[in-house]
């Protein structure tokens, strides 16, 4: 456990008063990635801006577990975050966190509580793509979703994100407390329009004077958030011990690399956190969609053709020139030109990109990148390649990408060695995979899943080729050569 007593002297430490701090951001889903981004934000406000605003954290997932938040009790609240650069390593303590609530052993019924408590102001949320029970391919709340069916019949002890933060604006408005802002900061395009049509729409099926309630009086701002924070691993927590002086099993290391932006557009105040780096905007979508597309939408394609090469990290495959190459003209030759983005050196931001997958001091694994692809897959690269089929130009990266996240899928890495597919639609992956054969069958199998790819792109012909013709190089030749012959001939 982290004790402040142990913790080596470079390690930087709290140095304001927290029992100052207010309890006004109540944080859903206390991951790898909220603690290296948005409570250094917060931390950083605190120390240099004498900031009040503090956190609660909260888990709503009851299939995870609730291991890091019972951690994080036992240790004051208090983790570290360590950055991570070739030349060195950076820790700092973070003390913003005021208090935790956690679904699985407080109840549900604590969580809307917590909600509920008059100074709460913001709502926010790391909870992965696929806990806003959303069809990724059109943004709509999923009615069939096993946990909205539960929620649908159980409003007042719900188990889904929406499920959950309608049950609190209820609560709020039966006992004439302000409204919230709820704001998603997973990696989704227009993530706070996605977020507000899930409740809304979930509202609706209740209580239409309380869907209206929550379109008038809250808001959803959406925003754009990047920094590379790996999943932890026992390896990894012990070493950072050594470094740290105590084994804080909370502890996360992420790139040096931080940015925020952040639709201005809040109910009920915010942290003034444009003086700790984050950039506030009227409007976010050209932000992430540029960040979506050229980022994740290079790393998806990193992640799938690099596993199946045997590569293990995003560092390993920037080490191949043909990955690294590859990557570049995916961004710059594919991605680029779909953007909406103005005024952003498009070149500069690639090779920004580059030099951050080449940081080998993150180990980074192309298996984590690859789960939850069909969650991914839609905002990273398929409208790229609507635009591609509408402006008749060339797609045959993402085309290639599609075809390495088939064979991925396809569950049987090139060695023969199984691959464990990590995505909320596994059953029906596999199902699609063991009942067709391998080749054009697998394809259109796969490329049928209208949750994911719409009914346009199956019914493409110019795009189910092009995806046969990569998938079937992938075969001929594995994944390490098919990329060298395909950008060598670029
Ligand atoms: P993580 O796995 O460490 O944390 C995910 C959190 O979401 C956990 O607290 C988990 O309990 C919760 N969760 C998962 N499924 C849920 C569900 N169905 N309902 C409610 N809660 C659920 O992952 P990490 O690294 O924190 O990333 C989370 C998200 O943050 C990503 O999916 C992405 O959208 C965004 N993000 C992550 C970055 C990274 O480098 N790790 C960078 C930029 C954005
Ligand atoms: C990655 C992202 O896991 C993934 O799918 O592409 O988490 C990526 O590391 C972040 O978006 C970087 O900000």
């Amino acid at each position: 456990m982290l004790s402040v007593e142990k913790l080596a002297n470079d390690v930087s430490l709290p140095d304001y008063d927290r029992t100052r701090l207010r309890p006004r951001i109540l944080h859903i889903g206390f991951g790898a990635f909220h603690r290296a981004h948005q409570a250094v934000c917060a931390d950083r406000l605190a120390r240099e801006q004498q900031s009040d605003w503090g956190y609660i954290e909260c888990g709503i997932n009851l299939q995870g577990n609730s291991k890091l938040v019972s951690n994080l009790r036992q240790q004051d609240c208090l983790y570290t975050v360590t950055e991570m650069a070739d030349s060195g390593k950076t820790s700092r303590a973070i003390g913003v966190i005021c208090d935790t609530v956690d679904a699985r052993t407080d109840g549900i019924e604590a969580v809307i509580e917590a909600m509920s408590q008059p100074e709460i102001a913001i709502v926010s949320i790391t909870v992965t793509e696929k806990g806003y029970c959303h069809h990724p391919a059109n943004g709509q709340l999923n009615l069939e979703h096993p946990v909205i069916q539960h929620d649908l019949a159980n409003p007042d002890a719900p188990h889904s994100l929406p499920g959950v933060i309608l049950a609190a604006v209820k609560r709020r408005r039966e006992r004439g407390l302000p409204p919230f802002s709820v704001m998603s900061c997973d990696n989704m395009p227009e993530n706070g329009h996605v977020t507000r049509n899930v409740v809304v729409q979930l509202a609706e099926k209740h209580d239409a004077a309380l869907a209206d309630y929550i379109r008038h009086h809250l808001t959803f701002p959406s925003t754009m958030v990047d920094r590379i924070v790996p999943a932890m691993t026992q390896e990894a927590l012990d070493e950072l011990g050594e470094t740290l002086g105590c084994y804080d099993p909370v502890a996360v290391q992420c790139e040096p690399f931080f940015q925020w932006v952040i639709e201005d557009n809040f109910v009920n105040g915010r942290p003034a956190w444009e003086k700790a780096g984050a950039e506030l905007v009227q409007d976010v979508l050209p932000f992430e969609e540029m960040k979506l597309r050229m980022l994740n939408g290079s790393h998806s394609f990193l992640a799938y053709l690099g596993y199946l090469a045997g590569y293990q990290h995003i560092s390993d495959c920037m080490a191949d020139e043909h990955f690294l190459h590859a990557a570049r003209t995916l961004m710059l030759a594919e991605q680029a030109p779909t953007l909406r983005t103005q005024n952003v050196d498009l070149t500069a931001y690639a090779d920004s990109l580059i030099a951050r997958y080449q940081n080998r001091a993150i180990k980074h694994r192309t298996w984590q990148i690859a789960s939850d692809g069909t969650q991914k897959l839609p905002q990273r690269w398929l409208d790229s390649i609507r635009w591609h089929l509408a402006h008749n130009s060339r797609f045959d990266l993402l085309a290639l990408g599609v075809a390495g996240w088939i064979r991925y899928v396809g569950g049987v890495d090139e060695q023969g060695a199984p691959v464990e597919i990590n995505d909320p639609l596994k059953e029906t992956l596999a199902q699609r995979v063991s009942e067709s054969a391998d080749g054009e069958a697998r394809i259109a199998a796969l490329l049928s899943l209208q949750k994911v790819f719409g009914d346009d792109l199956p019914a493409n012909a110019q795009f189910t080729a092009c995806v046969l013709h990569f998938y079937q190089l992938l075969q001929q030749h594995g994944a390490k050569e098919t990329v060298k012959r395909v950008i060598t001939s670029y």
